[in-house]
């Protein structure tokens, strides 16, 4: 199998964890390639997703799997270790609500960067509305911490770390772990696990696209202030 990959991308490292935790790294290829969400599309990229986003996966018989969550749960059904999706009941929709959660507060995450990369100023209302959603999510998870603890580790999980890890590597000076100690414990108890620790994002040296190395301002959340 073919993985279009890259090492910043949130999202393709819910796949990385997933392929570490079946023991099935070994069965697929990553291919560098490089998007970014106000530029033309990977014109490579867009002939296996005509969507041009990470991650995509090729399959040996060239059918196409996207988005990270079709791709997961198509891992999961392969490979050794735990299933990290259970097929019923309360588990299954508690991790997929996991799941959603971590992904929409990393979607909002990229966009925000992306919104500050705008030449004509950012819109007024988006940091705010921006900063109000993550605030909230944080929120919302840091009360649910005991149960992220004590669920078996799954699809949701994966999600949530890797919105925590988009948190780290692109929101500077951000205070979350002050802010919300429960949720940190969890996540470093969770971080732990090798799947995770190896798929920390990084930058790298990249052929590039036009407009993907931009320099935005530096996002800051200040989550030791009052909330609204
Ligand atoms: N819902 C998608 C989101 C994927 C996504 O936004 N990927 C980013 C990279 S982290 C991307 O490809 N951005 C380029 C674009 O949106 O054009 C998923 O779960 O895979």
């Amino acid at each position: 199998m073919k993985l279009h990959w890259s090492p910043r991308s949130p999202f393709v490292r819910k796949v990385m964890i997933v392929l570490q935790e079946k023991g099935m790294l070994d069965q697929v290829a990553c291919v560098r390639s490089t998007v970014a969400f106000a530029a033309m599309p990977n014109r490579e990229l867009q002939r296996d997703n005509p969507l041009g986003k990470l991650p995509t996966l090729v399959l040996d018989d060239h059918r196409t799997l996207f988005d990270s969550r079709v791709i997961c749960e198509y891992l999961d059904t392969l490979g050794s270790g735990p299933r990290l999706l259970p097929d019923s009941g309360e588990a299954r929709f508690s991790q997929l609500r996991w799941q959603a959660l971590g992904d929409g507060l990393t979607d909002v995450l990229l966009l925000w960067r992306t919104e500050l990369t705008r030449p004509t100023g950012v819109l007024e209302i988006l940091p705010l509305s921006f900063e109000s959603k993550v605030r909230a999510t944080m929120a919302l998870l840091e009360r649910e911490a005991g149960q992220l603890d004590s669920a078996g580790f799954g699809l949701g999980h994966i999600g949530i770390v890797c919105a925590l890890g988009q948190l780290d590597f692109r929101f500077l000076e951000n205070q979350w772990r002050e802010a919300f100690p429960q949720l940190a414990k969890w996540h470093e108890r969770v971080s732990a696990r090798e799947s995770i620790r190896a798929t920390v994002p990084q930058d790298d040296p990249s052929p590039g696209v036009v407009g993907e190395n931009f320099d935005p301002k530096k996002p800051i959340i200040d989550f030791l202030t009052a909330q609204p």
